[in-house]
């Protein structure tokens, strides 16, 4: 490791921290987080489970985290790993109490490097709210290293009851049964339960495209949030807010809106998209008139879905992948749609097994955090500058 410095999602990668799957429990149940069992045969019988999960699956879970490590580290890239905490033990604030935490799979969704700046994100859920501890000790070392680094921490948010929209859990009751107009003014009200009293966002919910960034407005991630990083960020990058209407539960815009190459010259730059949650019309403009080209991912692969039993995200983790450089991605090993579309492009394509990381919070790029990449403050959005 040289430095802290990533500006984009496809710079060649030197140094990544992918999680590790020890100590994990279940999601708790609380107002910002309703766990969903996804195996209808037993849905109806059990209840969402509490505490720990089985080591069973733990060990399988770090034996696909460990592989995947290893592959990385192989190919010359500094892998650095969390130091799991008991996740296991009830946690009290003055203005709440939660039986026991997660887990630190995960790294994506509360750390994110922007350029030479480690920042932490502001978890809006109360079982993370310790998660950034397991990285506290690789913060450090990196920050010992090399004195050039930036850290910032959002502001802690209280996490008190006052921060969610309850309501948000029945937006969607008899949406069916709507007329069209009804269904367009529910999905674009972009209420949903995080809602805007304190500043809140999870770093997954951001992607980097040089001297750009992108946060899209979602369960995980408020307008205010948007608005912080702005603040912070001013002279360092633009911070852009995007919508996907037809989310209905957005969190992380890793399974909906990909940047995997840049333009180049007249070859236009690629971002794999989702064709269940298109981006807002209103805000493509910027990428068509910067050479941007959509490509929908295929569906993801039957061998994926139904997702396993206790994972709480979408199908869609069939498009997390992890870029190593602008020519190379890694994949799990069942997307092979998603391989094929990707050689087609001109992609070296690594895959890998990962179903057992699932239920534990996400996909490959969930479960990593880039620190250091090849790459440098670009602007591969001209039109702005010249605006
Ligand atoms: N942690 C990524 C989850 C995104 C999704 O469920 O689509």
């Amino acid at each position: 490791m040289d430095k802290v410095n990533a500006w984009t999602e496809w710079g060649r990668l030197k140094t990544v921290m992918v999680g590790k799957a020890d100590n994990a429990c279940f999601q708790p149940n609380e107002l910002a987080s309703h766990g969903k069992i996804n195996n209808k045969s037993i849905a109806a019988e059990i209840d969402w489970p509490i505490g720990k999960k089985k080591n069973i699956f733990i060990e399988k879970a770090n034996e696909q985290l460990n592989n995947f490590a290893n592959i990385l580290s192989n190919r010359g890239i500094t892998v650095l790993r969390p130091d799991p905490i008991e996740f296991n033990q009830s946690i009290k604030t003055p203005g709440w109490e939660i039986a026991h935490m997660f887990c630190c799979v995960c790294p994506r969704d509360v750390l994110i490097t922007i350029g030479n700046y480690i920042i932490e994100a502001s978890l809006s859920k109360r079982g993370r709210f310790f998660e950034y501890l397991p990285y506290r000790k690789a913060i450090y070392q990196l920050w010992e290293k090399d004195s050039a680094m930036k850290w910032k921490a959002a502001p802690k948010p209280s996490m008190n009851d006052e921060m969610y929209w309850e309501g948000y859990w029945e937006k969607f009751i008899d949406f069916e049964s709507k007329s069209d107009a009804e269904k367009e003014k529910i999905l674009t009200n972009y209420l949903y339960v995080l809602n805007e009293h304190e500043v809140a966002f999870d770093a997954a919910d951001i992607t980097r495209c040089g001297k750009d960034i992108f946060i899209q407005h979602s369960m995980t991630a408020n307008l205010k949030g948007a608005e912080w990083l702005r603040r912070e960020l001013e002279n360092h990058v633009r911070v852009h807010v995007l919508h996907f209407p037809y989310d209905k539960e957005p969190s992380h815009i890793d399974c909906t809106f990909v940047p995997l190459r840049p333009p180049k010259g007249n070859k236009p730059g690629i971002i794999l998209t989702n064709s269940e949650r298109p981006l807002a019309k209103n805000e493509e403009k910027l990428f068509f008139d910067n050479n941007w080209q959509f490509i929908n991912a295929p569906k993801p692969s039957p061998l994926n879905y139904p997702m396993p039993t206790f994972c709480q995200s979408s199908k869609w983790l069939s498009m997390n992948l992890l870029s190593l450089d602008e020519n190379t991605v890694v994949i799990e090993e069942n997307e092979h749609d998603l391989n094929d579309l990707l050689e087609n492009l001109g992609f070296e394509v690594i895959k890998i097994p990962y179903r057992y990381v699932f239920e534990f919070g996400g996909s490959i790029h969930c479960s990593t955090w880039d620190i250091e990449r090849e790459d440098s403050a670009s602007d591969f959005f001209p039109t702005l500058s010249r605006a």
